[in-house]
């Protein structure tokens, strides 16, 4: 069973992040992304959908046009875990291009 991160791992999580919002009412984090138009979006979504299924850690997300708000926690523990951080990450890195 998947744990939630401690306060200590959740500041430094954050600290690491700067964009992304922490949500404390659902020990959940979100970022918005805008895009030059709906094909940067989606295909930036449809890059994070391979990564995530492959993880088995799927993002609560919202799309319209060229935005995209992506929310990231994990349901089997009712908060932040290992497995945001992860999925987090691996979103940042798809960013920098
Ligand atoms: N995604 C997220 N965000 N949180 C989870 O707890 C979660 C998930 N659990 N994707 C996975 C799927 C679980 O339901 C399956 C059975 O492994």
């Amino acid at each position: 069973m998947v744990q939630k991160l401690d306060e200590s791992q959740r500041s430094s999580l954050l600290a690491r992040f700067p964009e992304w919002q922490y949500d404390p009412e659902r020990d959940a984090v979100g970022r918005r992304l805008n895009f030059d138009d709906f094909a940067q979006a989606f295909g930036f979504m449809t890059r994070v959908a391979i990564v995530a299924e492959k993880m088995d850690h799927h993002p609560e997300w919202y799309n319209v046009y060229n935005r995209v708000e992506i929310v990231l926690t994990t349901h089997d523990c009712d908060g932040l875990s290992v497995r945001d951080e992860m999925l987090m990450q691996a979103i940042e890195e798809m960013l920098i291009v």
